[in-house]
């Protein structure tokens, strides 16, 4: 064995193309990584983009998937960003929000805190999006937050007060 299981939090989004099919395939590749086993997805949702990106773009289809997993945080989000291009995402330096195939972020690996160019942990901005937490909040309500201890389910609330 090479090292404990840790439960990490997936978020996936996507607004371009057949996003149904993009986001249920990521979920089957999610399953399918190395030393990583799918323990709950969420429904997927259908959310409004966040103003300040591109406009017009069309809404989102998000969702949630808990795993357990032996890979490093580091390892896991290469695998991730290879799904990503696996369904054809691409990034232009410089430009923010834009619409995308598919977007997989790292919310949560363990208790992890971790601030590095390339993985930042917990995601810096998980706490104050719906589109991230609502489905979080559909498998993994009593996960929490490493650093303000919060549950997923309370940041939620924390959102619709
Ligand atoms: N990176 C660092 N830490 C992480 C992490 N924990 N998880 C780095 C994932 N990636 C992490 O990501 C840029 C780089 O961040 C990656 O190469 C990785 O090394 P990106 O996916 O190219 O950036 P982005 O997604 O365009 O920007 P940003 O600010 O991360 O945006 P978000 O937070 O992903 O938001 N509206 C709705 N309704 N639903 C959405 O899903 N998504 C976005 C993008 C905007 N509006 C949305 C949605
Ligand atoms: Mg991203």
């Amino acid at each position: 064995m090479r090292r404990t299981r840790i439960d990490a939090l997936i978020a996936l989004g996507s607004n371009l193309g057949d996003r149904r099919s993009h986001v249920e395939s990521a979920l089957s590749a999610i399953a399918d990584l190395p030393d990583t086993r799918l323990l709950r997805a969420s429904r997927l949702v259908e959310t409004a983009p966040l103003a300040g990106g591109e406009p017009n773009q069309r809404a989102y289809l998000n969702a949630a998937a808990l795993v357990e997993t032996r890979l490093k945080p580091r390892a896991l989000l290469d695998l991730l960003l290879q799904i990503e291009r696996d369904h054809g995402r691409t990034r232009r330096p410089g430009r923010r929000w834009v619409s995308r195939t598919l977007d997989l972020d790292l919310v949560l690996y363990d208790t992890m805190v971790l601030e590095t160019p390339g993985l930042t942990l917990p995601h810096p901005r998980m706490h104050e999006r719906r589109f991230v937490l609502e489905p979080c909040a559909q498998i993994a309500p009593w996960v929490r937050h490493p650093v303000t201890g919060r549950t997923v389910l309370q940041m939620l609330g924390a959102l619709r007060a």
